[in-house]
This record gives structure tokens, C-alpha cells and sequence, in this order.
């Protein structure tokens, strides 16, 4: 058996029970394969991969608060420390009720490759709570972030781990969180990124993950002789990733024509009014029937649907395994020519083999949505020399960022015979770091 396959022969068992886990391994695996063996002895020696898929350390711990009843409620909460080879631990604390510590291992698993692609120094972790903001008054969210951070301020910090916003965390959440870790540590350091611009965030890290992701759309397109200028382009999700990719593609020239929520979806032929999807979402946090109700050109469906609607592109931007693959079919019957990831893992790996098969371009989440880390590595290095640096330099910087990854990962799919395999060449590129550093300091 080759020693791929012994790994993930382990992985599977030793993980049963955690199925996005094991979807996540197994894509980044079977891509490493050419690289694995070439030189599969010495990667069997040093366990290399048995060292990449086995976290740091992990907690899990609980989070009781008081809701507006006077109830005492009880979530859980959760931190992997997964990879700390090329930095500290950087990655997201996901919000949402669907949140166990499966989920939570494929995001950190996931971010070790990305976290390396930028080219920045941040190993891979990840963390969160099955609290569900939704529907919660912002003394119940300041209630469960402050009791939340309570016990996570034990095992974080500036040079340790730094955690950030991801599904269910905004500027809101970041901040009552910072507020809890500066009062019980007594240190006023840049522990958490996606911070608010009075103490200490940075600019653009709002916009970063859908800035990120259509300056990397952009670029594919570019090498393919293409541009952006009149595509007509669908978008599923309608939080903080989703509004900034429809805002930068409109900026390009493209129109993006639905938006969806946990509900359901929008569709919109004269183009998404980001504005009112902006005041809908992070204002009032509604539902998407109100952007209907306020915009006469938009059809409102329950479920999901959108990528049935016909798209040059595709960007989905909700969540983990909501692009399946007869909507895989549906988009190469309509003539899609592009699908890059604004969201986690949100393609299914056979829909993704379809697209690959049937020549739609794909970039796979760990490249094209690795703005928003990158920029949290940005913020992190503004709040190390205590400067801030202004929205337009910090904007280059992504742009340059996202470029370069574009070009890494296709060439590194061209120097192991994959040209255009877009997922072959983010897994080896970010592999290829992460496994020197592990190597040079040894078994650890
Ligand atoms: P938000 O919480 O801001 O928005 C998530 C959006 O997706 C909401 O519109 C939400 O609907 C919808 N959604 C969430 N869960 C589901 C579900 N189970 N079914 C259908 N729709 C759902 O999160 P983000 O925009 O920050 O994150 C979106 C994705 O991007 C995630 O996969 C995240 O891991 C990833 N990501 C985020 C980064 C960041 O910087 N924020 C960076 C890189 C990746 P509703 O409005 O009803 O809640
Ligand atoms: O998935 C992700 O990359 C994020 N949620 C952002 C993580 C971060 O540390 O900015």
C-alpha cells in the first residue's frame, strides 16, 4: 500500500466520526500524492503526514452564560491548535449551532495550507461554539463572548495564537471578545484580528476575504485571456464574505446577480444593490425577504437555488458542502466557466472532479478566499510596530498577495504535470512550506 493510502486508511479510522474532517484530509492527500511519492521512504520515516493530520493540541471546554430571562444556558466551545510550523496558530472562531469538533478540525486542518500560501508567517488553527447568534439580543452575545473568552484567554495570545471572525463572528463578537482578554491578561496586544478601527484593527480586513477573492478571480480570468468586464456572476451567502465579493465585482465590471441566506435566496437580473444588502445584513440583520420586499427588480425562493440561475462565474460564499454535484451539472450545462471559493470547503469533491472533467476553471477555498487571513497577518504586523497603515496600502498588499498565490499554485500544478488543476497546485504549494519547516525542526 502506498503510504498515502496507509495514512488515510489511519485517518479514517481514527476519525469515524468526523466526516468534513476526513472530506478535508482526503482531498489534500490525494493531491500530495505526486509530491509523497517521489519520496515516499522518507516521509514515511519522519511520519510527516500522520504529524500533519494529528492537531497540536485541542480544547474544548464550557461556556456558560445568563440569557435575558435570567436562564442560565450552556454551550460548548472549542480551539484547535493544529499546526504551529510556519507561525502561530491563525485562524477563525465559527458561531453557529453547527459547530462540533469535526467541523472545527477540517477549518484548522484547511488553514494550515492557506495560512501558508500567503506567504506570511501563521500556522493553522481554528475555534468556536455552537452558539447560535441569531436571534440574540446584544447583552445575551456580550454575555456568551465575555464567558466564551474567559476560558480561551488561558491558551491565546499575540505570539501564540491569534483568532479572528469566521461564521457567526463579526466586528461585534471580536469586540466583546478583545474587551474580556485585555481585563483578565491585563495586556493590550493584537491577540485577536477583525478588530474594530478604534483599537487596533485594520483597514480593508472587513473587505479583505471577498476583495481577496475576486482579485484572484480576476487574475485566473486574465490568464485565460479573459476579464471580468460584463460577466454575470452568482454568488451564494449574504455575510461578510458574499457582500464584499458582489461589491468588488461590480467595481470590475461584472454583475452579480443572487445572494443567499440559511433561509433562502435572491435573484436580482439588474444586479445585487449591495447597499441595501449591506443595510439588511449587518444593520438590521434580517432576513433577505426584506431586501425583496425593498427591491422590485429581486425574486425571493425558499431553499437554495442559486446555482441554477445561468452565470459566467461562480462564487460560493456560504458554507462547508452547499455546491453539490447535480448543481455542479447545472452550472457546466449553463455554460459556467469559472468556480473559485469564497467559502470553506463549500464544493463537494465529487462536484468538484465534474467541473475539473468538464474544464470549468475551479480554485478551491484555501487559495482564493486566503485574502482575509492574509490581511489578518497584515493587521497583526501593524499591531507588532504600533502603526496603522492606510486602506490603499493595505489594499496593494492583498492584491499583490492574491496574485501571487494565483500564479504559485498554477505553477506549482505545471512543475508536477497538473496544469490547470488548480487544487493539486494549492496543496502542494502550501504543503511544500509547512513540511520544510516541520523537517528542519524536527520530530515535533
Ligand atoms: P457570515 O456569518 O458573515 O455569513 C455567512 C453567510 O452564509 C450568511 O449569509 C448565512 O446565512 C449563510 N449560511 C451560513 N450557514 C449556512 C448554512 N448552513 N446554510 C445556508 N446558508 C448558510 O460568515 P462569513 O461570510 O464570514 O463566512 C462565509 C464562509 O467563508 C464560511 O465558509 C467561512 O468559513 C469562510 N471564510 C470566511 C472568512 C472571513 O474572513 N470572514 C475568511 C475565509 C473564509 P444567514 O444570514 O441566514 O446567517
Ligand atoms: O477561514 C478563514 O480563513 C477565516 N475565517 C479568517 C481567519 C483569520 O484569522 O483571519
Amino acid at each position: 500500500m502506498s503510504y498515502v493510502d496507509e495514512v488515510l486508511a489511519k485517518v479514517k479510522e481514527k476519525n469515524a466520526s468526523e466526516p468534513e474532517f476526513l472530506q478535508a484530509v482526503e482531498e489534500v492527500l490525494n493531491s500530495l500524492r505526486p509530491v509523497i511519492d517521489a519520496n515516499e521512504e522518507k516521509y514515511r520515516r519522519e511520519a510527516l503526514l500522520e504529524r500533519i493530520c494529528e492537531p497540536e493540541r485541542q480544547f474544548k471546554f464550557r461556556v456558560p452564560w445568563v440569557d435575558d430571562k435570567g436562564q442560565v444556558q450552556v454551550n460548548t466551545g472549542y480551539r484547535v491548535q493544529f499546526n504551529s510550523a510556519i507561525g502561530p496558530y491563525k485562524g477563525g472562531l465559527r458561531l453557529h449551532p453547527s459547530v462540533n469538533i469535526g467541523i472545527i478540525k477540517f477549518l484548522g486542518f484547511e488553514q494550515i495550507f492557506k495560512n501558508s500560501l500567503t506567504g506570511l508567517p501563521i500556522g493553522g488553527g481554528k475555534g468556536g461554539s455552537d452558539f447560535d447568534p441569531k436571534g440574540k439580543s446584544d447583552r445575551e452575545v456580550m454575555a456568551f463572548c465575555q464567558s466564551f473568552m474567559t476560558e480561551l484567554c488561558k491558551y491565546i495570545g499575540a505570539d501564540t495564537d491569534v483568532p479572528a471572525g469566521d461564521i457567526g463572528t463579526g466586528a461585534r463578537e471580536i469586540g466583546y471578545m478583545f474587551g474580556q482578554y485585555k481585563r483578565i491578561r491585563g495586556l493590550y496586544e493584537g491577540v485577536l484580528t477583525g478588530k474594530g478601527l478604534t483599537y487596533g484593527g485594520s483597514l480593508a480586513r472587513t473587505e479583505a476575504t471577498g476583495y481577496g477573492l475576486l482579485y484572484l478571480t480576476q487574475e485566473l480570468m486574465k490568464d485565460h485571456g479573459e476579464s471580468m468586464e460584463g460577466k454575470t456572476v452568482v454568488v451564494s451567502g449574504a455575510g461578510n464574505v458574499a457582500i464584499y465579493a458582489i461589491q468588488k465585482a461590480h467595481q470590475m465590471g461584472a454583475k452579480v446577480v443572487t445572494c443567499s441566506d440559511s433561509t433562502g435566496w435572491i435573484y436580482d437580473p439588474e444586479g445585487i444593490d449591495v447597499d441595501l444588502l449591506k443595510e439588511v445584513k449587518e444593520v438590521k440583520r434580517a432576513r433577505l425577504t426584506e431586501y425583496a420586499a425593498a427591491r422590485p427588480s429581486a425574486e425571493y425562493h425558499e431553499g437554495r437555488g442559486v446555482w441554477q440561475i445561468k452565470c459566467d462565474i461562480a462564487l460560493p460564499c456560504a458554507t462547508q458542502n452547499e455546491l453539490l454535484i447535480d448543481d455542479a451539472k447545472q452550472l457546466v450545462a449553463n455554460g459556467c466557466k469559472a468556480v473559485c471559493e469564497g467559502a470553506n470547503m463549500p464544493t463537494t469533491i465529487d462536484a468538484t472532479e465534474y467541473l475539473q472533467e468538464n474544464g470549468v476553471w475551479f480554485v478551491g477555498g484555501k487559495a482564493a478566499n486566503a485574502g482575509g487571513v492574509a490581511t489578518s497577518a497584515l493587521e497583526m504586523s501593524q499591531n507588532s510596530e504600533r502603526l496603522s497603515w492606510t486602506f490603499e496600502e493595505v489594499d496593494a498588499k492583498l492584491q499583490t498577495i492574491m496574485v501571487n498565490i494565483y500564479h504559485n499554485i498554477s505553477n506549482a500544478a505545471k512543475r508536477y504535470g497538473f496544469e490547470g488543476n488548480y487544487v493539486v497546485g494549492a496543496n502542494i504549494a502550501g504543503f511544500e512550506k509547512v513540511a520544510e519547516a516541520m523537517e528542519a525542526q524536527g520530530v515535533c
